[in-house]
């Protein structure tokens, strides 16, 4: 039984949102380093310990973590709300990507990657990731690609850091580190 059930994985969606940006929408506190009560969740959410067990553990990306003693749960990344869930810096491989709308092409060509609503920059270690990064989003127009040149990067000064769940983050990319390397648009004069 290591597949969540339909049901489970919206209870995780629902985790996500509480652990990631609105803790006090369950009613829950949050300390400094984005740990919550693992008994207030599961009171919160209405749900049983097996569940929320069952949930960290076969979460497809492994979002949410334990306290050692298990009395508390965070969010790996992701968040918005400005808590310091105790980033390792590591030094990533040569590139990284990141997948996007089209739409935001010309934008991030200005200025770059910015974290916009969360606290970081997330980047994938492959391509394939990347493309599904970008279409969890429906677009009308299309998506692209970019890859990241992190050796420019630590060059000039920027930090890369990696959750416990093994995603990729950092501050800002500059556009002078990155490439678009495939776009996929329904536009033909774009291509
Ligand atoms: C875009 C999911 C215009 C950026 C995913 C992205 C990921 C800009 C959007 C994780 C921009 C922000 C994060 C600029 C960045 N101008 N648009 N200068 N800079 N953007 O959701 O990377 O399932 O905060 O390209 O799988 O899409 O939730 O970031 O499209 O790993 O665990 O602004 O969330 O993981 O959107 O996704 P997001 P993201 P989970």
């Amino acid at each position: 039984m290591d597949k969540l059930s339909g049901a489970e994985v919206k209870l995780s969606k629902k985790i996500s949102c509480v652990l990631r940006h609105k803790p006090e929408s369950a009613g829950l506190k949050m300390d400094k380093h984005g740990w919550v009560s693992v008994s207030e969740l599961i009171k919160a959410l209405s749900m049983d310990m097996e569940t929320l067990e069952k949930i960290v553990a076969f979460n497809d990306k492994k979002r949410f973590i334990f306290s050692e003693d298990k009395l508390r749960i965070r969010a790996c990344q992701g968040h918005s709300i400005k808590v310091d869930v105790e980033l390792k810096e590591a030094v990533p491989p040569k590139y990284l990507y990141h997948g996007t709308l089209l739409k935001n092409r010309k934008s991030i060509e200005k200025e770059g990657l910015r974290p916009m609503n969360r606290l970081y920059v997330h980047l994938s270690t492959d391509i394939d990731t990347a493309w599904q990064v970008a279409k969890r989003r429906k677009s009308a127009d299309g998506y692209v690609i970019y890859r990241i040149d992190t050796e420019a990067m630590i060059k000039n000064g920027c930090k890369f850091y990696q959750a416990e769940n093994g995603v990729w983050l950092t501050k800002i990319v500059p556009p002078s580190c990155m490439e678009e390397i495939s776009c996929e648009s329904t536009d033909m004069e774009m291509k």
